[in-house]
C-alpha cells in the first residue's frame, strides 16, 4: 500500500461493516480491549435514523466481532436524553480491574461534551458523570493512574466540525473533579496543519506514553483525517518528548476514501500483545467501517523517535 510506513493494513479490511449490525447505517470509530480470554468493545453505530449509538460487542480473536443490535442501556448518572443524544467516538481503558468508557455526546442542545462510564462485564454500564466543560469532543483516559491520579487527554471544541483543535491534559482524584489542565500540543504543518485530537488510550512504554492521534488538514474539497504518533513524558505527560512529522497512516484505500465522510482515518483503540510485541490499531474509516492495522512496537517507537524534531 502506497503510504504505509510502519503500520500494515490487515488484508481482510474492513473488519466491521454496517451489515454486521441490524439497522446500522455505519459502524466506525470504536474502542476494543482485551477481555477475559478474548476481546470486548464499545462500538459507534450510526443507525438508519442517523442517530449515533454506543453498542457493546465481543470477539474471540479481535477480528471477527459480534456486536449487539441494541444500544447500551446506560445506568447511573445519565442525561434524560441519553438514548437520542447522539453518543459517539467511544474510548475504553482498563484501570485497576474496571473498564472505563469515555465518549462524546449531546446531553443538552448542541453542547457536545464527554461522558464517562464504568463496566466490569460489558453488559452493565454505569455512567459516573460528564467530564470537561462543553464544548469538548474527544477524551481518553490513560490506562493507568499518573502520580496517583486518573488522567485524560481531551480536545476542547465548539459545537460543530471545528476548523481548530488542540490536545489538552487534565487529572482527577475521583473522575468527577478535574484540574491541572495543561496544553499538550496543537496543529503544526502538513497533514496535521488544521487540527489534532487524541486517539486511543496512551500506552505506557519505557520512554513514557505512546500516543496515537488524529491530525487533520482542510483542503478545498473537505477535511482529510490521518493518524500520527508521539511519545509523552511518563510523569508529566503534557510534555512532548517526540512527535513524528510524517503521518503513520493516511486514507488511501477505497474503504478509507469512500463512505459517509470520505478520507477519514480515525483511530480509537490500540492493543499491545506483549508476547509478540505487536501493536494493533482499530480505526474508523470514512465514517462507515472499522479497519485494522498492525505494527511492531519496537519499530514503531524507533520510527517516531527518528522522525521527530
Ligand atoms: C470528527 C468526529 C468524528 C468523525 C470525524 C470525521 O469531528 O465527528 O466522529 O469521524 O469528525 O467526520
Amino acid at each position: 500500500m502506497a503510504n504505509e510506513t510502519i503500520f500494515k493494513r490487515y488484508e481482510g479490511n474492513p473488519i466491521i461493516k454496517p451489515e454486521d449490525v441490524k439497522n446500522a447505517n455505519s459502524v466506525f470509530n470504536s474502542a476494543v480491549v482485551k477481555f477475559k480470554k478474548g476481546y470486548a468493545g464499545v462500538f459507534r453505530v450510526d443507525t438508519t435514523r442517523m442517530f449515533s449509538e454506543l453498542h457493546a460487542g465481543w470477539s474471540d480473536d479481535g477480528i471477527n466481532w459480534k456486536i449487539e443490535d441494541k444500544q447500551i442501556d446506560m445506568k447511573g448518572n445519565t442525561s434524560k436524553n441519553y438514548k437520542t443524544a447522539s453518543c459517539y467516538d467511544p474510548r475504553v481503558v482498563l484501570i485497576d480491574g474496571t473498564y472505563y468508557v469515555t465518549w462524546c455526546y449531546y446531553p443538552a442542545g448542541i453542547s457536545c461534551h464527554i461522558g464517562v462510564a464504568k463496566t466490569k462485564d460489558f453488559k452493565t454500564f454505569y455512567q459516573i458523570t460528564e467530564i470537561m466543560l462543553p464544548y469538548n469532543r474527544n477524551a481518553v483516559l490513560f490506562e493507568g493512574k499518573i502520580n496517583g491520579r486518573f488522567a485524560c487527554l481531551n480536545r476542547p471544541s465548539d459545537p460543530f466540525h471545528t476548523s481548530f483543535g488542540e490536545v489538552f491534559y487534565a487529572e482527577s482524584d475521583d473522575l468527577i473533579h478535574w484540574g491541572n489542565h495543561k496544553f499538550v500540543f496543537g496543529a503544526t504543518g502538513g497533514w496535521q496543519r488544521s487540527k489534532v485530537g487524541p486517539g486511543p488510550a496512551p500506552i505506557k512504554i519505557k520512554d513514557g506514553w505512546l500516543m496515537i492521534y488524529h491530525g487533520v488538514r482542510i483542503t478545498c474539497s473537505g477535511y482529510i483525517y490521518c493518524m500520527g504518533g508521539a511519545i509523552l513524558d511518563g510523569k508529566e505527560p503534557w510534555k512532548v518528548k517526540y512527535r513524528a512529522r510524517p503521518y503513520l497512516l493516511a486514507p488511501s484505500t477505497q474503504y478509507e476514501m469512500v463512505g459517509d465522510v470520505p478520507n477519514v482515518i480515525f483511530p480509537c483503540s490500540i492493543l499491545h500483545d506483549k508476547k509478540s510485541d505487536k501493536v494493533s490499531i482499530y480505526y474508523g474509516a470514512a465514517d462507515t467501517v472499522v479497519g485494522l492495522a498492525t505494527a511492531d512496537m519496537g519499530e514503531l517507537v524507533s520510527w517516531i523517535k527518528k522522525n521527530s524534531d
